[in-house]
């Protein structure tokens, strides 16, 4: 019998999931924190928390000030303003506000105070290596994936001095400059030693080859990654859709790790926010279809920003065992929106997918993100068993145990092949 001998009544389900969500050591899939030997591109301490761009937005929503005015100040100033408009003259209702709440309460500091003193004193005292450990400690997560650019002018040097790994930090090799800048980027891979052409012709194909050759060896990267707009197409005749075809699925291929699809931003609709001034796209996602299609031996990590593109995702992983939607990414991470785009891909998909990545950018997200996703899918998944258990199946904690652990790290795991690359 399946469900036997520890099989548990609909009524213990909710602790039961409950539990085992709390006790899960996660995988955190994406990310744009780096470990220790990249410290210098880190982020982490309350001024880094407050200045997180989400917030930026919700800042120049409220306060009246000019983006130029607010850019002009020294972080610290920002971070201050930030906390007096949007905490102290108004509750921090907003999901990116409450998370800081979580973090300052997750150190025993003050979340009501006028002003950031205690605070920063706190973060300024921290030990950098204890810091990181403890805060991968008390969020719960065991690794995390970084996001690592190989043209970005402050990480690649970083990356040529052969950066001492930490193993709980794996790397991401994301390709945006190549895939969507190339006409502005060509010439820094010019710079690197590649004999790359605007036009992506002559040797630019199997140069850009050699240079995701030379990077892999690097970086060994768990996958590659891009974003993409919501205006994306493939096939088409353009030098994206050649870059893809020809170098990028074909290097994916030969070093065995998947591409991971970011659908659906319109970068900059509001240049003068910076970070904070992208938005969002309904996107087209027959994308999907042919990528699939036509790279059977690819293996495609996909997640899409819109709304409206989540039921269509999930029914793209029905028709193709080589896609795996993770995330609810950055827009869509919002609890309302996380519980029902779960619980649809529970129906649709039951524990093949990958519900959630970080996205932290600050050190400390890990801690508010991943106990607002803990605090949300514990009860999507509990109702989803009592159902199960309703139509006469018993569930176990053996069979809870192990979906969860396949949600929050062994599908990823898996998918990436990671325990057999060693
Ligand atoms: O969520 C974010 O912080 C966004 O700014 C992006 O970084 C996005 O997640 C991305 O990876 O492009
Ligand atoms: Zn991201």
């Amino acid at each position: 019998m399946l469900g036997s001998p520890v099989e548990i009544s609909t009524e213990n389900i909710r602790e039961v999931v409950r539990r085992e969500i709390e006790a899960v050591s996660i995988f955190d899939i994406h990310t744009h924190l780096f470990m220790p030997a990249l410290g210098s591109l880190a982020s982490t301490g309350i001024d880094d928390v407050l200045t997180y761009h989400y917030l930026e937005a919700e800042f120049f929503r409220v306060s009246g000030w000019t983006p130029a005015s607010y850019w002009a100040l020294s972080k610290p100033e920002r971070a201050d303003a930030i906390w007096r408009h949007l905490f102290v003259e108004r509750a921090p209702l907003s999901e990116a506000a409450r998370s800081v709440i979580t973090i300052l309460r997750a150190f025993d500091l003050p979340a009501d105070s006028s002003g950031l003193r205690e605070a920063r004193a706190f973060f300024a005292t921290r030990d950098p290596i204890r810091h990181v450990h403890d805060v991968l400690d008390k969020a719960g997560v065991s690794e995390v994936v970084m996001t690592n650019d190989p043209l970005d002018p402050q990480e690649a040097p970083l990356w040529l001095q052969e950066p001492e790994r930490d193993r709980r930090f794996h790397s991401a090799l994301r390709l945006d400059r190549i895939l969507c800048s190339w006409p502005e980027q060509y010439q820094t891979l010019n710079s690197q030693g590649y004999n790359v052409r605007e036009h992506a012709d002559g040797p630019t194909i199997s140069e850009v080859r050699r240079f995701l050759h030379d990077w892999h060896a690097r970086m060994r990267p768990v996958y590659m990654a891009v974003s993409l707009p919501d205006s994306f197409v493939f096939p088409e005749d353009s030098i994206r859709a050649r870059m893809l075809s020809e170098a990028v699925l074909p290097a994916c291929e030969e070093f065995k790790i998947p591409l991971a699809l970011m659908i659906g931003v319109r970068r900059q609709v509001n240049p003068a926010l910076q970070l904070a001034g992208d938005g969002v796209g309904r996107a087209n996602l027959q994308c999907l279809e042919h990528l699939c299609n036509d790279f059977p031996r690819n293996r495609f990590l996909v997640t899409v920003l819109s709304r409206e593109n989540q039921h269509e995702l999930c029914v793209y992983a029905r028709k193709f065992s080589n896609l795996m939607p993770f995330g609810c990414w950055w827009f869509v991470n919002q609890p309302s929106i996380v519980e029902e785009i779960t619980m649809e891909r529970l129906e649709m998909l039951g524990t093949s997918f990958i519900p959630q990545h970080s996205d932290a950018r600050v050190l400390e997200h890990l801690i508010s993100k991943w106990r607002e996703t803990r605090r949300v899918l514990a009860p999507i998944l509990a109702h989803s068993y009592t159902r199960v258990v309703e139509e006469g199946r018993p569930i176990s904690r053996n069979e809870i145990h192990r979906d969860v652990t396949r949600l929050f790290r062994s599908n990823f795991e898996d998918f990436c092949e990671l325990k057999n690359s060693g």
